[in-house]
């Protein structure tokens, strides 16, 4: 099982501290939502974040792109140490063609399917893809409810990942009850937001819940 917290629901008054607990709790990637206000109605995590996820800790950076034209940019968030790049299909003429390009630029191409979006319509994409992140929340915001409906499209997606040979990645409103389950039916990695990790309160403990994810508590 591999766990993305997401950067952008940590404290941005500690972030340093932050990003050295997460490293230390047993984090697998860092998830990074970057948004543009366009694509999706929010901004969040330009290139800063990067900068300062890099200075503090040398863990793996998953960049999750909900700008449009992702194309223009992929070469500078690789430049900032991205190694899984996610593009939305629907911001992209030409999202077969980026795939290939994040390819060689050195990084993992990922496709993010909203819960809107059918397999049929990118399916022809998972080929070229190394990591498929199901949306179960539609994107822009942290916090919001899971959409039930993707569940049907969870299962179906999890037999296309055996098929094609990527990680199936769930984003949105995660809990450790809807890890396990989806562990169970085949999902392999997880965005942990605000109902996985990143609680309220005080006492909060990023190593105890993740080992607790894991089922190592
Ligand atoms: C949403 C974004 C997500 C959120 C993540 C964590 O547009 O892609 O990665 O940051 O969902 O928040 P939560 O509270 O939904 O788990
Ligand atoms: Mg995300």
């Amino acid at each position: 099982m591999k766990l993305h917290p997401s950067i952008m629901c940590a404290d941005y008054g500690n972030l340093a501290q932050e990003i050295k607990l997460l490293a230390a709790a047993g984090t697998d990637y860092f998830h990074v939502d970057v948004m543009d206000g366009q694509y999706v109605p929010n901004f969040a995590c330009g290139p800063d974040i990067f900068k300062c996820i890099k200075k503090y800790s040398d863990f793996p950076i998953d960049a999750h792109l909900m700008i449009k034209n992702p194309a223009q940019h992929i070469e500078l968030f690789r430049k900032l140490g991205a190694d899984i790049i996610t593009i939305h299909p629907e911001a992209d003429p030409h999202p077969a063609r980026t795939l290939s390009a994040i390819r060689d630029l050195g990084a993992v191409p990922g496709i993010a399917i909203n819960p809107g979006t059918s397999i049929e319509t990118v399916k022809e994409l998972f080929p070229l893809c190394g990591h498929v992140l199901a949306m179960t929340v539609n994107p822009g915001f942290a916090g919001q409810a899971f959409l039930p409906h993707v569940m049907d499209k969870l299962r179906e997606l999890c037999v296309m990942a055996e098929r094609y040979a990527f990680t199936l990645c769930v984003d949105g409103a995660m809990t450790m009850d809807k890890i396990h389950e989806l562990h169970g039916y085949g999902v392999h990695a997880f965005v942990l937001g605000t109902k996985a990790l990143f609680f309220k309160d005080e006492g909060r403990n990023y190593a105890a819940t993740m080992r607790g994810i894991r089922g190592q508590a």
